[in-house]
C-alpha cells in the first residue's frame, strides 16, 4: 500500500502535514462514513486521489466517480436511506447539476446522515464562474459549515456527520479552493473500524420519503424547526470563535477570509476584535446580537456574495440595535478573492484610520496573460481542431463545450464562439440553427461531458429534428480534471466495466447520420465533417484519438522514453503550417525563421507530419 494510504488507515493518532483534501478522506474514515460518490471537478479531485492510494480491499467504504453530479447526490442518498452515512463530493458548479435532487433532502429523514463536500472556486481558478454555494443554503434550509484550514476541513467535516447523523439532516461542508489545497499539521484521533454489516436498514417508518402534496408541509417545517436546534448545537460546541482585542470595533469573518484577516492585522497596532463562523447558515443568531451589542461599528467580511450581511441586518433590525453595521460597498468587493492585499485595501476604505492603505488592487483583468493554456503535444483535439477548421467557412457558427478542447477557441483554431457549461453545447447549436438558412452550426463535446449532461440535448436535437453537426471529442477519459475513468473507458474507479460504445448508444437514440475516425487521420476527418455539414440534419462525428497525456504518462511510468520527430531543413520552406496553423508548442521558432523541435516536449506522436506541406516533418 502507498504511504498515504497507510497513513490514511492508521489506527493511533497522530500529526502529519497534509492537504485539506487529503484531511477530509481521514476524516470520513474517522467518522465511520460507508459509501462516498463524486463527479471530478477542480477544487477536489484530490480527495480521490487520496482515496485511490488505499486499495479497494483495505477501504472501510465504497466510493465511485458517478456519471455526473446528480447521480453522486443520488447514490450517496439511497445510501444513507439504508443507515450509512454518505459523503458526496464535487466542484462548485456540480451543484447546478445536482440541484433537483439536493434541494429536496433537506425535507427527507436520512436516517444515516449525509454530508455534502463542496469545492467553491472564489477567484474562478478553475471554473466558469464564482458561484457562491453559501445561496443553496438558504434555498434548501440546509446548514453550511465552513472551514479555513485542513484543520478545520478535518474538524468540522467530523462535526458535519455528528450533526447529520444526530438530525437525519443533510449538511453541507463548504470548501474553497485555497482550503482544499492548502497544507498545514493536522493532529489527527484515534481511529477503529467499525463491524460493517450488509443490511439494508431502509424503512418507510422513517419516512415519509414522499414528498407530495400535503406531505410537504410538515416536511418542510421539520426542516425549518431543525434550523434553530443546528445554531443551538454548534454553539454548544464552541464552534464559533472571538478574538478579543478588546477594541469597539468589531469584525465578522468566516474561511480562508478569517485567516488572510489575521494576517492583515498581525503588524497593525490597533486591533479590531473579530469574531469567526464556523457555520454560515444557520447564522447563530445569539452570537452575533451579543457581538453586535457589544460594538460600536462592525464590519462584515465576506468573500463573494452578501449572504452574511444580509442576515447580520436582518437580525440588528428585529433587535432594534444601533451598533453601525458595514458591508460591502464597491463591486470590487463582490469580485474575486479575498487575498491579504484585498482585505487591507476593504478596511482601509472602511477605516482609514486604522488601516494605513495598501497598493490599490484594480478589478481583476480580463487580459488573457503570455501563457495562455495550451493543448498538450500529440493531443488528438488539436488535429481535430486542425482538420476541421479546413473546412469551416469564416461564417459558420462554432460551439464549444466545456473539457480540454475547449481551448479550440483560442487561436490558430479559433473554434467554439460560444460557451456556457457542461453539456450545453448541442442545445445551444440548435437553437442557433433556428431562422438559420446560411450559416453552418457544428457544436463540440467531450466524452465525459457526453455522458455527464450531453445526452439530453443530443436526444432533443433528434426529437425536435434541429439542424447541425455535433462532434464528440473521444479520448477516452476525463482528461481536464486529471483523467478520471468515464463510461468510455473501459473501468471505473473500482475495477473493469464494460464500454458504453458512443456509437451505439447514438443508434440507440436514433441518429441517423453518425461519421465516425481517428482525429490523427486528419484528410479523412477533413472530409468527413465537409460531408456532415453539407447535409441538412442533425448528424454526429465522432473524432477520436486516446488522450496523449495519458498515454505518454504510461509510456513514462513502463521505462519508455518518448521519441522525437524531426524538421528536414532542407525540405523546409518556412512557411510554418506547423507552427502558426498546427499550433504545437513541441515546435520552436528562432530568429532567422528556422523551425526546430523541442524534445523536452515533443513526444514523437507524429500527429503533426500530415499537416507540413514539404513533408519536412519526420520521425
Ligand atoms: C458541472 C461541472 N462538473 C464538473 C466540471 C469540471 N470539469 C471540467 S471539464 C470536465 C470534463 C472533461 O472531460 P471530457 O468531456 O471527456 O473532455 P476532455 O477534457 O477529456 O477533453 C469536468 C468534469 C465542470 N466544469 N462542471
Amino acid at each position: 500500500m502507498k504511504k498515504m494510504g497507510e497513513m490514511l488507515l492508521r489506527k493511533p493518532g497522530f500529526k502529519e502535514i497534509v492537504m485539506g483534501n487529503t484531511a477530509l478522506v481521514r476524516a470520513m474514515i474517522e467518522s465511520g462514513t460507508r459509501v462516498i460518490t463524486s463527479y471530478p471537478g477542480s477544487p477536489t479531485p484530490e480527495v480521490a486521489t487520496a482515496i485511490q492510494t488505499i486499495p479497494q480491499s483495505k477501504r472501510p467504504f465504497y466510493f465511485e466517480f458517478s456519471t455526473n453530479e446528480k447521480v453522486a447526490t443520488e447514490v450517496a442518498f439511497g445510501a444513507a436511506l439504508n443507515g450509512h452515512l454518505s459523503t458526496v463530493f464535487f466542484k462548485s458548479v456540480g451543484l447546478n447539476v445536482a440541484a433537483d435532487t439536493f434541494v429536496q433532502l433537506s425535507l427527507l429523514n436520512i436516517v444515516g446522515g449525509m454530508v455534502v463536500v463542496l469545492g467553491d472556486d472564489p477567484g474562478a481558478n478553475s471554473s466558469q464562474n464564482e458561484q457562491d454555494n453559501r445561496h443553496f443554503g438558504y434555498l434548501s434550509y440546509t446548514p453550511v459549515f465552513e472551514p479555513a484550514n485542513p484543520a478545520e476541513v478535518y474538524l468540522y467535516y467530523k462535526e458535519a456527520a455528528a450533526l447529520s447523523r444526530q438530525l437525519g439532516k443533510v449538511v453541507i461542508l463548504r470548501l474553497t479552493t485555497h482550503v482544499c489545497h492548502a497544507k498545514e499539521k493536522v493532529e489527527f484521533a484515534g481511529w477503529n473500524p467499525i463491524k460493517l454489516d450488509n443490511c439494508a436498514k431502509f424503512s418507510t417508518v422513517n419516512g415519509p420519503y414522499i414528498p407530495l402534496v400535503a406531505a410537504v408541509y410538515p416536511m418542510k417545517e421539520r426542516a425549518l424547526r431543525q434550523l434553530s436546534e443546528i445554531e443551538t448545537w454548534v454553539e454548544d460546541r464552541q464552534l464559533h470563535s472571538l478574538v478579543n482585542n478588546n477594541s469597539r470595533l468589531g469584525i465578522i469573518t468566516s474561511g480562508l477570509v478569517y485567516l488572510s484577516l489575521l494576517e492583515v492585522l498581525e503588524d497593525n497596532s490597533e486591533k479590531p476584535d473579530v469574531l469567526k463562523l464556523a457555520m454560515v447558515y444557520p447564522v447563530p443568531g445569539k452570537v452575533i446580537v451579543e457581538f453586535l451589542k457589544s460594538h460600536d461599528e462592525v464590519k462584515i467580511l465576506e468573500e463573494l456574495d452578501d449572504e452574511l450581511e444580509r442576515s447580520i441586518k436582518s437580525i440588528a433590525y428585529d433587535q432594534q440595535l444601533t451598533t453601525k453595521i458595514i458591508g460591502k460597498n464597491d463591486i470590487n468587493d463582490w469580485i474575486g478573492e479575498y487575498t491579504p492585499e484585498k482585505i487591507r485595501q476593504i478596511l482601509h476604505d472602511t477605516w482609514p484610520e486604522l488601516m494605513p492603505e495598501g497598493e490599490r488592487i484594480p478589478l481583476p483583468s480580463t487580459d488573457v496573460g503570455l501563457r495562455s493554456p495550451q493543448m498538450c503535444p500529440g493531443c488528438g483535439h488539436r488535429s481535430a481542431f486542425h482538420a476541421i477548421g479546413q473546412v469551416l467557412a469564416d461564417e459558420d457558427i462554432t460551439v464549444a463545450d466545456i473539457g480540454c478542447h475547449t481551448l479550440g477557441y483560442q487561436p490558430p483554431y479559433n473554434l467554439g464562439e460560444v460557451l456556457l457549461c457542461m453539456g450545453a453545447s448541442t442545445g445551444v447549436g440548435s437553437g442557433l440553427s433556428l431562422f438559420n438558412n446560411e450559416r453552418k452550426v457544428v457544436a463540440f463535446l467531450g466524452d465525459s461531458t457526453l455522458f455527464h449532461a450531453g445526452l439530453p440535448g443530443i436526444v432533443n436535437a433528434v426529437f425536435n429534428q434541429h439542424n447541425l453537426t455535433l462532434i464528440v471529442m473521444e479520448n477516452g477519459t476525463t482528461a481536464m480534471t486529471g483523467h478520471q475513468d468515464n463510461p468510455a473507458s473501459g473501468k471505473n474507479f473500482n475495477q473493469p466495466s464494460e464500454t458504453i460504445p458512443i456509437r451505439k448508444l447514438l443508434e440507440g437514440l436514433g441518429v441517423q447520420s453518425i461519421y465516425e475516425t481517428d482525429t490523427y487521420k486528419q484528410k479523412e476527418l477533413s472530409g468527413l465533417v465537409k460531408k456532415a455539414i453539407g447535409e441538412e440534419c442533425f448528424n454526429v462525428v465522432i473524432a477520436k484519438h486516446p488522450c496523449m497525456l495519458l498515454f505518454a504518462k504510461k509510456q513514462r511510468r513502463r521505462g519508455v522514453s518518448p521519441s522525437h520527430v524531426l524538421i528536414d531543413q532542407e525540405k523546409c520552406q518556412k512557411i510554418n503550417v506547423c507552427l502558426q496553423k498546427f499550433g504545437c508548442p513541441s515546435f520552436k521558432l528562432a530568429n532567422d525563421g528556422t523551425v526546430s523541435v523541442n524534445n523536452e516536449l515533443c513526444i514523437g506522436d507524429g500527429s503533426c507530419i500530415e499537416t507540413c506541406p514539404q513533408k519536412a516533418i519526420k520521425r
